[in-house]
């Protein structure tokens, strides 16, 4: 029932003896060994002495996507290279990704929270989780990947893609967890009704959904559709990866395990805590992480912590599904898209004018992106060979930097509505 019982259910007591400890620890270790936590300590007259109590952490500033982005690639690591054994990478907002690495020890940490996650949806030895989230730099794939290894389950490390292929494997291995993002699910399940496979024949019990927000209705949608047990997962890759936080069997939140990541709340305008249960952005500190410490984290997910106590006897709080971002990264096909992005790219060309739209949309389950991009009245007097060429580059550059296929219109000036104060870039069509 539990992968690591006295960890997963320890006294709330013990458990923040722990984290005050390993906070402490970690502390130490940035002020060492990280140049701007240093900087920043000092400035504000910070010492790792200062901490004496886990209401302490209040005092120490937050990190942003910002600061990872000033020291890229390594520039946060809090250990050589020589002890880094892997980077990820997400996207960032303008073509550079965000770095982030681990000790062995970290994979192993890594590896034992998705063990342990891998359990919450009941997952044994036995089990033969088929991992169709995607391999490489993206956390998704490798991180499941371990930590079902870890577990002893049988491991089809068949990634993102080719769902002709997946449905077969489904039914000819015997496949009983799978683990993706929510959407490529609920296609997945339409693809196999259509090639007439029926899901309650086949052994699924579990599906292990995240990388992107999802909804109660698609839960639903999901359990009837693929006749499995549909549970949220939760994580970034700059605080691990998934495994950050998984719900239980019970479906009433994400436990976060805080035996190695400190969650607070936050309004996001003012950055001031909040009280439990009490709606804000997640920041999240890491309390274990060796190559890559994080301090007071922004994550820019909006949820709530919910303490109270869960049914299924672990300790650990729960947030709750992630409503929203509190900046404007949009999650497509589980991968993180900024409209910045796409602004770097039309600067980069010059062929057109500044007036774009990203508009999202879900078709058969699928995420479809669109770019409206306005060019000069003149260009659409050039031959049609022309502004097709034009797409034609835009369309490969743009997916080349946002790693996701889009397609790219080329539309007459003042298409696009203009809007007082901020723009609006993004049209978001999708019902989740
Ligand atoms: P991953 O490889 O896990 O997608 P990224 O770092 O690329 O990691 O993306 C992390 C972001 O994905 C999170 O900050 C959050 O916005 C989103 N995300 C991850 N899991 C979930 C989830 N279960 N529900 C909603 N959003 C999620
Ligand atoms: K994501
Ligand atoms: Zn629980």
């Amino acid at each position: 029932m539990y992968w690591d019982r006295e960890c997963e259910t320890m006294s709330r007591e013990q458990l923040e003896a722990l984290q005050l400890e390993r906070l402490k620890l970690t502390i130490e270790r940035v002020y060492r060994n990280v140049p701007f936590y240093r900087q920043r300590f000092t400035e504000m007259g910070i010492k790792p002495s200062s901490i004496r109590s886990l209401e302490d952490l209040r005092r120490l500033p937050f990190t942003t996507k910002q600061d990872l982005r000033d020291n890229y690639p390594f520039g946060l690591f809090a250990v050589p290279m020589s002890d880094v054994v892997r980077v990820h990478a997400s996207s960032g907002t303008t073509g550079k990704p965000t770095v982030v690495g681990y000790t062995q020890n970290d994979i192993d940490t890594w590896a034992e929270l998705i063990a342990r996650s891998l359990v919450c949806a009941g997952a044994t030895k036995f089990d033969v989780v088929q991992n169709a989230y995607g391999y490489g730099l993206f956390t998704g794939g490798l991180g499941l990947h371990f930590g079902a290894e870890r577990l002893g389950a049988t491991v089809v490390p068949v990634s993102g893609g080719n769902t002709q292929r997946q449905l077969m494997l489904m039914q000819d291995f015997g496949t009983t967890i799978l683990t993706c993002t929510p959407s490529y699910a609920l296609y997945m399940a339409e693809e196999g009704q259509k090639m007439g496979l029926d899901f309650k024949k086949m052994p699924l019990k579990a599906g292990i959904f995240g990388a992107e927000p999802w909804s109660e209705r698609m839960r639903r949608q999901l359990e009837e559709k693929l006749d499995l047990m549909a549970l949220d997962i939760y994580g970034l890759s700059e605080i691990m990866g998934p495994g950050v936080a998984m719900e239980c069997a019970e479906k009433q939140g994400m436990h976060i395990w805080e035996d190695h990541f400190i969650p607070e709340i936050i309004d996001p305008a003012t950055g001031e805590v909040l009280p439990p249960r009490e709606e804000g952005e997640l920041v999240i500190t890491t309390i274990t992480k060796e190559a890559f410490p994080l301090i007071r984290y922004r994550t820019r997910d909006i949820t709530r912590i919910d303490p109270e106590p869960c049914s299924c006897g672990r300790t650990h709080v729960r947030i709750k599904r992630i409503t929203g971002r509190s900046d404007d990264m949009l999650i497509i096909r589980g991968v993180n898209v900024f409209p910045s992005q796409v602004e770097s790219v039309l600067l980069e060309f010059g062929e057109t004018e500044p007036h774009y739209l990203l508009v999202v949309d879900r078709k058969a389950n699928l995420d479809q992106l669109e770019i409206w991009v306005e060019v000069a009245e003149h260009m659409f007097s050039d031959t049609v060979r022309k502004l097709e060429d034009l797409e034609h580059r835009l369309r490969e550059r743009i997916e080349s930097v946002l790693g996701i296929s889009a397609r790219v219109k080329l539309v007459e000036p003042n298409t696009i509505p203009r809007s007082e104060g901020k723009a609006k870039r993004v049209v978001d069509r999708r019902q989740i």
